[in-house]
């Protein structure tokens, strides 16, 4: 049988498993196809059926959490955990609180991060957790009981040699805490067992704007190929969370022009761009008040609010997709390529469909996928990881550096290994590639477990 042929033979039979896991057979399919050069140079990997090894989680707990509200009243939900790949390291990756997640929404990100985190060249296994559980509109007390239950459960699971959670979606300090608070009681061991943990009880310095400033350093990386830079350049940001944020403060410092920024509720346009002092206010709202973005309109009298509607009809140069999956589509990409958008770096994991992703390709801009250029945040965990170990504190400037490092050889790792199977410039493939070898290499050399 021909590379092409087991391929598509591979996927009828995986989506045949589970056929309404749709999100999960999308990342597995963007995955599995870039790999066909791989394959064929490498026939190894299909006698050693090693695909058909790597989308199947190692394990997965699915769990109930029951928790009562501030009036007494009992909830439900439901808990996950899925332990992807353990290859190159313990577990790793984040927990998201969202009323969307699924076994499924949670396959697809656990499978991203086993890839993700083999490029940040750490000793990172891949996982992935969370609850339908929505954190919005929650006192801080119904939150502590939830994430006290969430753990209740999950501490018999995760550990400092064995899974590490961290943050995502609805999963910031305060939730890292309260788990973290929870674990401790249960085991009566102070552990670098979550990262994400606020610098005066183990976190690291740094971390909480790790994925944003990484982004911006990828799209750095990815500029100066064409000996250009941020520096004057239009800039779309749309998620407003952790990542986005941080991405436009970064931006600002780098004297790039911010223009736009989103939440649940809707869109912010604003055509001077976000500078410092706003900056300030947008990190209040989404940070402290919790509000939504509707406030910056009320506030910059040249911004625009644009209720339900998402960034890229905006004319840009560099646009950050950063809310969550399948946040762009095909006709979105299309319009920002006609606006003349040259680089598109994604903060979020598979913001793109796959038609979006396509139109990139096809247009030959510089565009770079979610498991590269958003790997800032967990290499920022695993250092976290070796401050604990170590007992110490880096300071932010010693991170940063390290940061800095690890994402500019991410992006030497996507070009070496594209122009090695001949798809040069393609980041995509070249993440794919690389990401997918060091964990293949390592199943190969531990056997069949
Ligand atoms: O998607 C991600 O990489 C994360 N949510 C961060 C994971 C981590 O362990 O820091």
């Amino acid at each position: 049988m021909n590379t092409q042929a087991y391929l598509s033979d591979f996927l009828a039979k995986q989506i045949q498993k589970d056929p309404a896991q749709k999100v999960f057979h999308q990342a597995m399919q963007e995955v599995v196809l870039s790999l066909a050069p791989v394959l064929e140079q490498n026939p190894i990997y299909i006698k050693e059926k090693i695909l058909e090894r790597i989308v199947e989680p190692e394990r997965i707990i699915s769990f109930r959490v029951p928790w009562q509200d501030d009036k007494g009243e009992i909830h439900v939900n439901r808990g996950f955990r899925v332990q992807f790949n353990s290859a190159l390291g313990p577990y790793k990756g984040g927990i998201r609180f969202h009323q969307s997640v699924t076994q499924d929404s949670l396959k697809f990100l656990g499978f991203e991060q086993t890839f993700k985190n083999s490029l940040t060249t750490l000793p990172l296994g891949g996982g992935k957790g969370g609850s339908d559980f929505d954190t919005r509109g929650k006192s801080d007390s119904e939150v502590m009981r939830f994430c006290h239950s969430f753990i209740n459960e999950l501490y018999h699971h995760i550990g400092y040699h064995t899974d590490i959670p961290a943050g995502d979606l609805g999963c910031g300090a305060r939730e890292i805490g309260y788990m973290f608070g929870q674990y401790k009681k249960l085991t009566n061991d102070f552990t670098g067992a979550f990262t994400g943990k606020k610098p005066n009880w183990g976190g690291s310095l740094l971390r909480p704007e790790a994925t944003g400033y990484g982004i911006v350093y990828f799209a750095q990386n990815m500029l100066a190929t064409k000996q250009d830079h941020l520096q004057g350049k239009t800039c779309l940001v749309s998620g407003c969370g952790n990542v986005g944020i941080h991405a436009i403060e970064k931006l600002i410092e780098l004297g790039a022009k911010v223009v736009s920024f989103m939440d649940y509720d809707g869109c912010i346009y604003d055509p001077d761009g976000v500078d410092v002092e706003k900056l300030a206010f947008l990190k209040n709202l989404v940070f402290v008040q919790r509000g939504s973005v509707k406030a910056y309109a009320q506030r910059f009298s040249h911004a625009e609010f644009l209720p339900g509607k998402r960034p890229w009809a905006i004319p840009c140069d560099v646009a950050f997709p950063t809310a969550c999956e399948n946040e762009l589509n095909e006709q979105d990409a299309h319009e920002l390529l006609k606006n003349g958008c040259q680089c598109l770096c994604e903060g979020s994991n598979m913001p793109c469909t796959p038609q979006a992703a396509e139109a990139f390709h096809a247009a030959k801009i510089l565009y770079s996928p979610g498991k590269a250029s958003n790997a800032g945040g967990v290499a920022v965990s695993g250092l976290e990881m070796t401050q604990n170990s170590m007992r110490i504190y880096w300071t932010r400037e010693e991170v940063d550096a390290y940061l800095q490092r690890i994402m500019k050889n991410i992006h030497e790792s996507c070009l070496t290994a594209a122009a090695q199977y001949a798809c040069a410039g393609n980041y995509a493939a070249g993440a794919n590639i690389a990401g997918f070898k060091k964990v293949a290499d390592a199943m190969l050399d531990q056997g069949l477990v």
